[in-house]
């Protein structure tokens, strides 16, 4: 007779193990995170685009789930150059190409959905009109224009009667990401872009249903949610926030943990597939501003994903402990198409080079070599 397992053997899960995340079958629990590169031009994805999800996409060497780049949903959503949109008959046969490649490697993809609301340039907006936001308050932060990083253009406030216009275009932009073969959306609400700058009381000075108190401010997040879900399905969207971080000028929430702890506990009932945790500030520290996490999680019953500079050994902690179900890499999966096989064989990363983050072709991009074996796929 076999000795019993330990109990620990039986009931910790790895970063290694399947999950079910809403009706998506992750083989494993490595996400990749979204990345904008700026490689569309004309707002169009390229072939270019779909060789490089494809080389992240095997599960057996890369992602279990990859979420793709930001995507406007709008021409008034956007705020960079060369970033792809999803709402065109256009851009979705372009994306087709992508999510058909993915595929072929067995791999899943959502994508990410986006408007950038103040974080724009009057270049980037249809008819040169002013970005829009919650309130007509100037972000300090930069947008990339013709090839430079640039200060964003001061918006004006939407009005109320343009909101329900606002969430048909999330609702459009889900339906062609669905019609694109995208496995699933994400809908984008942190980092500082529209959403987020209804969220907080830092930006949403709103009088009036879509601003205030905590009801007002996480209005426009929820009815988006309703929408993209009614388009995409429940079990096939999920949401990024990034509770404490300031980046994009936004600042802080004067309370952080109550308002973030209303926006799921409100969205509760549309029981959605997964929860995207940037912790701490996006791409920086992780602990500068208290923040409980665990106590935001009691709100959710979906899969709980976490991101933000995580090392190996802080991943399959994170995920053996249970304080998460998976775990997100951005930056590492530029130059480690092959990730996931570095992870499960503890093999060193290599480093990505800043120079080519955004713009360019294929060096920096796609020329990445994977040291994983290849695999038949
Ligand atoms: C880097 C450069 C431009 C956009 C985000 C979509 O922070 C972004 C982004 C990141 O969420």
């Amino acid at each position: 007779m076999n000795p019993a397992p330990h109990p620990a053997q039986t009931t910790r899960p790895s970063l290694f193990d399947p999950l079910m995340v809403g009706e998506l079958h992750l083989q494993n629990r490595v996400v990749m995170a979204p990345l904008t590169r700026n490689r569309a031009p004309g707002t169009v994805p390229t072939a270019m685009m779909a060789t490089y999800y494809a080389q992240r996409a095997d599960p057996a060497t890369g992602a279990g789930l990859i979420i793709s780049e930001a995507s406007q949903i709008s021409p008034q959503g956007q705020g960079y150059q060369d970033t792809p949109g999803i709402f065109s008959s256009d851009q979705v046969a372009a994306w087709r190409v992508v999510t058909d490649a993915v595929h072929q490697r067995g791999g899943l993809i959502a994508c990410q959905l986006w408007h950038v609301g103040r974080i724009s340039h009057e270049r980037l907006q249809p008819g040169g009109g002013q970005p829009v936001s919650s309130s007509a308050r100037t972000a300090a932060s930069r947008v990339m224009v013709d090839g430079e990083f640039i200060a964003c253009s001061p918006p004006r406030a939407l009005r109320d009667d343009e909101l329900p216009g606002i969430v048909a275009d999330y609702a459009h932009a889900a339906r062609c990401a669905m019609d694109a073969g995208f496995d699933a959306v994400e809908v984008h609400a942190a980092n500082g872009y529209l959403l987020e700058q209804f969220l907080r009381d830092s930006l949403n000075d709103r009088e009036g249903a879509w601003g205030g108190g905590l009801d007002g401010r996480t209005r426009l997040l929820t009815e988006v949610l309703q929408a993209v879900a009614h388009e995409a399905g429940s079990g096939r969207t999920g949401l990024r926030l990034s509770p404490v971080s300031p980046v994009n000028g936004l600042g802080q929430d004067s309370q952080p943990q109550a308002l973030y702890e209303h926006v799921l506990a409100r969205l509760a009932p549309l029981n959605l597939a997964f929860a995207h945790l940037v912790e701490g500030t996006t791409g920086g520290a992780r602990d500068e501003v208290p923040f409980d996490h665990a106590a935001l999680r009691r709100h959710f019953a979906g899969a709980w994903v976490v991101n933000n500079g995580y090392t190996r050994e802080m991943a399959l902690q994170a995920v053996e402990d249970g304080r998460a179900d998976a775990v997100a890499f951005g930056r590492p999966f530029i130059a480690n198409p092959d990730l996931g096989w570095r992870l499960r064989h503890q093999q060193p990363w290599a480093d990505a080079d800043r120079q080519t983050f955004y713009r360019g072709g294929e060096r920096g991009y796609t020329d990445y070599p994977a040291v994983a074996p290849t695999t038949s796929a």
